[in-house]
């Protein structure tokens, strides 16, 4: 990689952005953010900042397109299956873990059906946007059954008789109360990480990565 600034990638809208932002300005980024921008660039440091989705963010980081990114353990943990499964490398590192983006991916019923355990599950149709962490989650479980990819608006799936039930994610609650679910079985339970590219960076670059991380490594959040 022959750059003479870091990249960080940021997701550009969403329950993640402003958190990871703050960090970053905390961390002595000085940085001029306009509404649209996609790419923004720290004055007092050789680093720029990428606005994405943060379904891109893995991917950018694994292919080392980007030197860091912040972005849900769920959407990384889905990518990384996605990406084994479909033959790519994915050498990525997690440095750090934060406090906030915490949520859980869960299996949720309507709550008429009976729910006794994994045996319950068998042979059901599940929507989620999750599909290779919920596949993982059958096979270690033995357990057969469809899974219905959508990548919006799934607590209406059963409902609408798109699908018997629900693997989604989970913060208060509320959502599923209001689509008369229960939450039967949590799969994995997700905060937001800073994740780091493996591939070899240019040696200009070093003292800046070693700042950057020693404050990141600092933060509490
Ligand atoms: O546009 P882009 O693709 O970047 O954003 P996005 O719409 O995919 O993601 P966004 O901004 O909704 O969420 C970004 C990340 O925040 C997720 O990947 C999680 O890591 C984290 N996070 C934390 C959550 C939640 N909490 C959360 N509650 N992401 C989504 N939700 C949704 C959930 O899907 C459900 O619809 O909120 C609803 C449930 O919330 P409760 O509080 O009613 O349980
Ligand atoms: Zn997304």
């Amino acid at each position: 990689m022959n750059r003479e600034r870091l990249r960080i990638a940021i997701q550009k809208k969403g329950r993640l952005n402003r958190d990871s932002l703050d960090l970053l300005l905390r961390c002595g980024l000085n940085v001029q953010i306009s509404q649209n921008a996609l790419l923004s660039h720290v004055e007092n440091l050789p680093i720029d900042l990428l606005f994405v989705r943060d379904d891109d963010i893995p991917g950018m980081v694994m292919d080392g397109i980007c030197d860091f990114g912040i972005v849900g353990e769920n959407v990384l943990l889905e990518k990384e299956i996605y990406r084994k499964r479909n033959g790519y490398n994915s050498t990525f590192k997690v440095i750090k873990k934060f406090e906030f983006g915490r949520c859980r991916l869960s299996i949720a019923f309507p709550k008429e059906f009976p729910y006794s355990g994994s045996i319950s599950l068998k042979g059901l149709r599940f929507a989620t946007s999750y599909p290779n962490l919920l596949q993982e989650f059958f096979y270690a479980n033995d357990i057969k059954a469809d899974i219905l990819t959508v990548s919006g608006s799934v607590e209406i799936a059963p409902e609408i008789d798109m699908a018997d039930t629900v693997c989604d994610l989970v913060s208060t609650g509320k959502t599923l109360e209001e689509n008369n679910l229960k939450e039967v079985k949590t799969i994995i339970n997700s905060q937001a990480v800073l994740i780091s590219s493996t591939k070899a960076r240019p040696i200009e670059l070093k003292n800046c990565i070693q700042f950057l991380c020693s404050k990141i490594e600092g933060e509490v959040i």
